[in-house]
C-alpha cells in the first residue's frame, strides 16, 4: 500500500509501506493495490501492537478488519496508477518569530495528575498568546515514562525534528525534516511523542476570531482521555498584529498593572503586592518576546530594565489566575 495522505493534505509523493504507526486521534491514508490477489481471498488488516497474550478472538486475533476480494466489484474508473508526485510539499517559509518550549510531566498512578510545565488546565487561564501569521517553532519534551500523541487545534504542524531513545542502550536518534520516518512527515495536527522524546514543530498561525470572547481559547493537549482529564492540556489565543497589546488586553481576566517610574531608565517598581509568585514578561510592541523570568512581585523591589532597547514596552506579570499588562517607556 501507498501512504498518500495524513490529517492535514497529501504528502509529496505516495511513499510505499506495509505498516505504519498511528495514535489515538491521528489519520494517514493509503491506496491499497487489491488486484494482486484472487477472489475469494480475505485480507487482513491487523494491529501489529496487541501484545502476544492478547487478542480479538477472531480468526486472525490481531485482525482490526477483513477485507474479502471480490474482483466483480471494481469501480467503472479504478485508480490503476500513482502519480509519482502528489503536492509541492515544503516546510512553511519564513522566519520563526517566536519557540515556545514545553515539558510534558507527570508519572500516572491513583490521584495523580499530568501536565503541562506542572500547570493543571484551568478555564480561566490562557497560557499562551500567538501573533496572528507569525510562523512558530514549538519543542515539545516528553518528561515522563509514557507515550503522549500531541494535539494541538486551529493549526497543522510540519515535524522538523524528533529526537527519542531507541534500544535497551538508550542510543538517541534524531530524524531531521524532510528525513523523516512516514509517521513524522505531512501537515498533521497530532504526534505520538514516547517516553523521553523531544518533538519540534513549526506551524503558521493564520487567523484568529475577532472580537475575542470568553471560551475562545484554543487548546493543546495529549490526546489520551485520561491524561487531558487529568490535565495535561493549556490553552491558546491568536491576536491582532496591527496591535498586540490591543489584543493581550481582549483576553478575559486581564487588568491594569501599575508600574513606575513611567518612563523609566534604569529599574521599575510595582505599585501594590501580589500575594502569588508570578511570571514578568518583557515585549515588544508586536509580541516578540525581550525578557521573561519568575519573579514575586511586591510595592518596595526594584526589577531592572536597564538592558531593555529603549522605547515602547508591554510589561506582562502572569500569576497563576490573573494577568496584569501595562505599557511603558524606555528612555
Ligand atoms: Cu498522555
Amino acid at each position: 500500500m501507498w501512504m498518500v495522505a495524513t490529517g492535514g493534505g497529501y504528502v509529496d509523493v505516495p511513499r510505499p509501506t506495509d505498516s505504519t504507526l498511528m495514535s489515538v486521534g491521528d489519520r494517514r491514508e493509503f491506496l491499497v493495490d487489491f488486484a494482486q490477489f484472487n477472489d475469494g481471498d480475505t485480507v487482513y488488516m491487523t494491529n501489529l501492537a496487541v501484545p502476544h497474550d492478547m487478542n480479538y478472538g477472531s480468526t486472525n486475533g490481531k485482525a482490526l478488519m477483513a477485507f474479502i476480494v471480490d474482483h466483480s466489484l471494481a469501480s467503472e474508473n479504478p485508480v490503476t496508477t500513482l502519480p509519482s508526485t502528489l503536492v509541492d510539499y515544503e516546510l512553511t517559509p519564513g522566519p520563526v518569530f517566536m519557540t515556545r518550549e514545553k515539558n510534558l510531566m507527570g508519572s500516572g498512578g491513583s490521584g495523580h495528575v499530568w501536565t503541562i510545565d506542572g500547570t493543571p488546565m484551568d478555564m480561566m487561564v490562557i497560557n499562551d498568546t500567538v501573533l496572528v501569521n507569525t510562523k512558530e517553532r514549538w519543542v515539545i519534551n516528553n518528561q515522563t515514562n509514557k507515550s503522549h500523541p500531541f494535539h494541538i487545534h486551529k493549526v497543522q504542524f510540519q515535524v522538523v525534528e524528533y529526537t527519542e531513545k531507541v534500544g535497551v542502550l538508550d542510543t538517541v536518534a534524531t530524524y531531521t525534516h524532510p528525513d523523516l520516518p512516514d509517521e513524522l512527515f505531512g501537515f498533521k495536527d497530532v504526534q505520538l511523542i514516547r517516553p523521553g522524546a523531544t518533538l519540534i514543530f513549526e506551524a503558521r498561525f493564520d487567523s484568529f476570531p475577532s472580537p475575542l470572547h470568553p471560551n475562545q481559547g484554543y487548546m493543546y493537549h495529549c490526546h489520551i482521555l485520561t491524561h487531558e482529564d487529568t490535565s495535561m492540556m493549556h490553552q491558546f489565543v491568536v491576536v491582532d498584529s496591527a496591535d498586540f497589546y490591543t489584543g493581550l488586553s481582549a483576553i478575559p481576566g486581564t487588568e491594569r498593572l501599575e508600574v513606575y517610574p513611567n518612563p523609566a531608565t534604569n529599574e521599575l517598581y510595582f505599585k501594590g503586592s501580589f500575594e502569588e509568585a508570578g511570571t514578568l514578561t518583557f515585549y515588544d510592541l508586536r509580541g516578540k518576546i525581550l525578557r521573561r523570568e519568575a519573579i514575586h512581585a511586591r510595592d518596595s523591589k526594584a526589577v531592572s530594565v536597564q538592558d531593555l532597547p529603549r522605547g515602547v514596552v508591554i510589561v506582562e506579570l502572569f500569576l497563576a489566575n490573573k494577568r496584569y499588562i501595562s505599557k511603558l517607556s524606555l528612555y
